[in-house]
């Protein structure tokens, strides 16, 4: 069972990922405003929820592992580079979770952040803002680095099966999913571009910072709960 999410307010989606035999699941970046919807869906299916893994501290939501760790006793899982001390597992390139029988392999694919990670998972990618369907996450914040987000992409992502699902982080524009393949070829950042050239673009951009990024950020680091609450268990 899959099911991918969408938060309006921050263009996020959250994915859940169950192993149908032991009801084990994990939940990818879910959003602190959507708790309740996971919860309910976590009861009607019969699912243990198992992990909550964050592909990196966002900038514009805050993340509903905490909670979830308080109200079900899942684990929370980030990137060891994020500097979220507070979370349960301190994730390394390479590192394997198991649902049932089902793996989940790290990928350490810092640029977007310097604990940017995606998770691959059976035949689907899980990149967070390393790579989004014809984009890829800004690296002009949190130690963001236009050359680290091309390496990762071109030595890390792009070495996957032509075959295997791309699900984004975030999508601005109502696409859900991509292929590694179709990435290659169309994504504008990449294909056919240098390494210079990529790094010219995503030096260029001249977004405007996240609404959030200074609630965010902080909440993030600590798994979106007050330390207070924390400390009560
Ligand atoms: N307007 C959004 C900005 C969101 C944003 O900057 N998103 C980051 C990912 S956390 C990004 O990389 N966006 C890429 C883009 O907008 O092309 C907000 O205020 O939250
Ligand atoms: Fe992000």
């Amino acid at each position: 069972m899959f099911k991918q999410m969408f938060d309006t307010e921050s263009s996020t989606y959250t994915y859940l990922l169950v192993d149908d035999n032991s009801r084990e699941a994990v939940l990818i970046d879910p959003v602190a405003s959507h708790i309740e919807d996971y919860i309910s869906m976590i009861t009607l299916h019969n699912l243990q929820l198992k992990y909550g893994l964050e592909t990196h501290v966002h900038a514009d939501h805050i993340t509903a592992s905490g909670m979830l760790r308080k109200k079900l006793a899942i684990k929370t899982g980030v990137s060891e580079l994020c500097g979220a001390s507070a979370a349960d597992i301190q994730l390394k390139d390479g590192d394997v979770l198991t649902i049932g029988s089902q793996t989940i392999q790290v990928i350490a694919t810092p640029g977007h952040t310097p604990g940017s990670a995606s998770y691959l998972w059976n035949d689907r990618i899980f990149t967070g803002d390393a790579l989004l369907i014809n984009g890829c996450g800004r690296t002009d914040f949190q130690g963001g680095s236009a050359e680290m987000q091309y390496n990762s992409i071109m030595n890390k992502l792009f070495t996957l099966s032509d075959d295997t699902l791309v699900y984004p982080g975030h999508d601005y524009n109502g696409r859900r999913v991509s292929s590694i393949a179709q990435e290659k070829n169309i994504n504008s950042r990449l294909a056919g571009k240098t390494r210079d050239a990529f790094i010219e673009i995503m030096n260029n951009l001249n977004l405007p910072k996240p609404k959030l990024i200074d609630i965010a950020v902080p909440a993030n680091r600590i798994c979106g709960v007050p330390e207070p609450e924390i400390a009560q268990g």
